[in-house]
């Protein structure tokens, strides 16, 4: 029997079976101070206790959650001896305490025959060292994204593809694109800046991460009930005249979209809406909602807009983080992290940032096509001074 795993996981083998000899990644005990250090950088960890105890399962189960890894069970059980902790009866309770998986047996035939795979996580890339061009929030807007990727070196070929001809996009030095999420709403042509990303990225030059607005119109595409506001019911009129093809394309492109990258060997991180130390690199699903929508519990203000959340003045990771969804009149550079939205839809302008020279390339908007949203002023929100 295989098992598979989270490259993140933490699993608690119990019982006197011999697999974790088979094992890397081990720690000794509970007290292993490697343990923590692993769950803190989202390392596989194995820990292999012969008869553990409930608190320890339950010290576990709480320092998994509180590193975002996911956490599992698995044991050589005794039918003759059903007062250990571990036992069929305890499943329920296991996963009641956060345990993922609870894998028992009592046959040591199979326990000795397990097998593990480790399930590839999207948001670890890397071995992906670009150069890259990270766009921010595109909002349906086609033409600037276009002349965006004209003024970054972008070109392209014709290129016959299933007997039609068909552009080819590439970089003469091998770029490639990282779009930051939000792509669709309040823009003039989400539908084609849809048609033109997923061309991209079947191309292999592009790469995106998802924003709060294509996870809206993901959810409205599969037919779940959503409110349609914000730019919303543009994107659905501009998609009318779409084939129900080229919807499924759509659908199967943003479900597989993951919360962040970690790229470069961890030296910089794409992401829509910011993202902590602590999270980079892991996928729970506490992480995603805080990746894609921003810091959780966000109260609104006065106005009914949600207070500016300040992961980015409070962060001080090693890596770099480039992320959008707020708008603000330039980039801004706070903490080792760049909010690159310069709202291009509000009538600011698409930026681009190009790594590793951190270099900042923009297209002023060609209009303003939404209203209604205030750039933000991080320096004067946070007193800061220039
Ligand atoms: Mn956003």
């Amino acid at each position: 029997m295989q098992l598979s795993f989270e490259e993140d996981a933490l699993i608690l083998i119990a019982g006197t079976g011999q697999l974790p000899e088979r094992v890397k990644h081990k720690v000794t005990g509970i007290d292993d101070p490697k343990l923590l250090q692993r769950l803190e950088k989202g390392l596989l960890t194995f820990l292999h206790i012969i008869s553990p105890d409930f608190d320890a399962i339950l010290y576990l189960a709480k320092v998994a959650k509180k590193n975002f890894v996911p956490f599992h069970v698995l044991g050589k059980v005794d039918r003759n001896n059903p007062d250990k902790v571990i036992n069929f009866k305890v499943r329920k309770k296991l996963r009641r305490q956060g345990v993922k998986n609870v894998y028992l047996t009592d046959d040591l035939k199979e326990w000795n025959a397990l097998s593990f795979r480790l399930k590839r996580m999207r948001t670890r890339m890397c071995n992906e060292h670009g150069p890259f061009d990270f766009i921010g929030d595109i909002h349906g807007c086609y033409e600037e994204l276009n002349a965006l990727l004209d003024k970054l070196g972008y070109v392209t070929t014709d290129a016959i593809k299933n007997s039609t001809l068909q552009k080819k996009y590439f970089h003469p030095d091998k770029r490639k694109l990282v779009f930051l999420g939000d792509m669709v709403d309040r823009g003039p042509a989400s539908d084609k800046v849809m048609e033109l990303i997923l061309e991209l990225n079947d191309q292999n030059i592009a790469y995106a991460v998802l924003g709060n607005h294509d996870e809206k119109f993901l959810r409205y595409l599969k037919g779940n009930p959503v409110r349609v506001n914000s730019g919303l019911e543009r994107t659905i009129r501009q998609f009318e005249r779409k084939s129900e093809a080229f919807k499924n394309n759509v659908i199967r492109f943003l479900k597989v979209l993951p919360s962040h990258y970690v790229l470069d060997d961890g030296r910089i991180i794409a992401v829509h809406a910011g993202i902590r130390e602590d999270m980079q690199g892991k996928d729970k699903r506490e992480i995603k909602d805080y990746c894609v929508f921003g810091e959780p519990g966000e109260t609104k203000k006065d106005d009914g807009l949600p207070v500016r959340q300040d992961w980015g003045r409070d962060y001080n990771g090693k890596a770099k983080v480039v992320y959008g969804h707020t708008p603000v009149k330039e980039p801004f550079w706070i903490n080792n992290s760049i909010d690159i939205d310069s709202g291009c839809v509000f009538g600011g302008k698409l930026t681009a940032l190009r790594y590793p020279e951190m270099e900042l390339i923009s297209v002023n908007a060609f209009d303003t096509y939404s209203s209604g949203v205030d750039f933000v002023d991080f320096r004067k929100e946070w007193n800061l001074k220039d």
